[in-house]
């Protein structure tokens, strides 16, 4: 399904409230990007953590940038409710703004954008409207997701051809890679992006790289590995720019990235260490093999998830990459033995590339988030 267009794009409020590290402000951010660059709609993101947006996309000071309105949260009741409001993740907008928009004559369409999930029941609750206790106003519940029965993914109309022209140009890898302050790995190294919450398995994974018979570049963007890399180095002064040199393994610290050139250090790795929700969803768009170190949950239900997640992506998939791909995800989650299944990974991570190729090629069929978000607005709008 290509990417639609509606009509006369209506006005959009975003309720974003960080709760913590970089998801929330990640998925609203590009939400807001592509309403503004694709569909000709004029968002307003209300914030109530604008220092995180900061981090994603260096300059977000202002009160407009790429054609996204940045408004503080509080502030939000001061300004007439737009046509839709996307609350996102239940954030609850301040209760002025709701009080204000239940008095409108006519209330705006109120999305609520959930959490991403490959779970059976997202498919029953995509759509489904819920009233408000007090009010009258009923929101819709928005699932993303990975069927025809969900909502979608986010993806911007030109990602392919911009990953196909980057992964086809050395220069602009080089040029990458000079920009976040390190050399271009060599033509033989095993190309390796790392990005997770704390994990109790990584020195031993860094040990068994550093031990093993390939050559290994391994990228880090600073956050929260970096303490653990640094006991594990005996180096607690880590920061952009350091090298740490060991065995088969060079190890590469880069600057906390924008999200534009996060994604060009997805497409220029041969393998992606992800979390969360968006980096997650990014590493698939770069069609490389990923690793997911998923956002951790009250009573292990994000093991479910986990789970979910595989038994859609592994169909299709032979047996023993199957196997191998359980098996490291197990381990990393469980952030324990994932040293140990590392060589029956690597030995499968050709197979995985071309199987991530085409669970890409498979999930964009059902469209993208953000054009059918709109479609369905439109229609609850005319
Ligand atoms: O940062 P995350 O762990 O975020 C979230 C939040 O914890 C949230 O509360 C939780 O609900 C959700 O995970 C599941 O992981 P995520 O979602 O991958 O967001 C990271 C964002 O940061 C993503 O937009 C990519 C971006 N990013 C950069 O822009 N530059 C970088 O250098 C890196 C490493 C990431």
């Amino acid at each position: 399904m290509s990417s639609a267009r509606v009509s006369s794009p209506p006005s959009i409020d975003i309720f974003c409230s960080v709760i913590d590290n970089f998801g929330d402000a990640g998925v609203c951010w590009r939400l807001a990007r592509q309403l503004a660059n694709e569909h000709g709609c004029v968002p307003r993101l209300w914030l109530d953590r604008p220092e995180v947006l900061a981090a994603l996309r260096p300059g977000a000071g202002g009160d407009c940038i790429d054609g996204v309105y940045i408004g503080d949260w509080h502030q939000a009741a001061l300004a007439e409710p737009a046509d839709v409001v996307i609350e996102a993740f239940a954030c609850n907008p301040p209760p002025d703004y709701v009080k204000y928009i239940d008095e409108k004559p006519r209330p705006p369409v109120w999305i609520n954008l959930e959490y991403l999930s490959a779970e059976r029941w997202v498919e029953g609750s995509h759509l489904l409207p819920s009233k408000h206790p007090q009010l009258g106003l009923s929101k819709y519940f928005y699932f993303p997701g990975f069927s025809a029965a969900t909502g979608g993914l986010l993806k911007e109309a030109q990602l392919d051809t911009q990953r196909q022209q980057f992964q086809a140009d050395p220069q602009a890898q080089q040029t990458f890679w000079r920009g976040c302050g390190v050399s271009a790995p060599a033509a033989d190294t095993l190309r390796i992006s790392l990005f997770a919450y704390e994990n109790a398995a990584l020195p031993a994974l860094l040990d068994a790289w550093a031990q093993g018979a390939q050559p290994i570049h391994c990228a880090v963007p600073v956050g929260r590995l970096l303490p653990t890399i640094g006991v594990w180095c005996g180096d607690a002064q880590l920061q952009a720019g350091s090298v740490i040199e060991r065995g088969k393994l060079r190890l590469v610290i880069l600057p906390f990235l924008s999200q534009q050139d996060y994604d060009r250090l997805l497409w220029a790795c041969d393998l992606n260490f992800v979390r969360g929700e968006d980096s997650f969803v990014r590493a698939q768009w770069a069609r490389q093999p990923f690793v997911w170190h998923i956002y951790q949950q009250d009573d292990d239900a994000h093991r479910i998830k986990l789970d979910a997640f595989l038994a859609r992506f592994d169909e299709g998939l032979a047996a023993p990459a199957q196997r191998a791909l359980g098996d490291f995800w197990h381990a990393w989650e469980a952030q324990q033995g994932a040293a140990q299944c590392w060589p029956a990974f690597a030995t499968q991570l050709p197979a995985l590339r071309h199987h991530t190729a085409n669970w890409a090629e498979r999930i964009a069929v059902y469209g993208d988030l953000c054009s059918r978000l709109l479609i369905f607005c439109a229609g609850l709008l005319e």
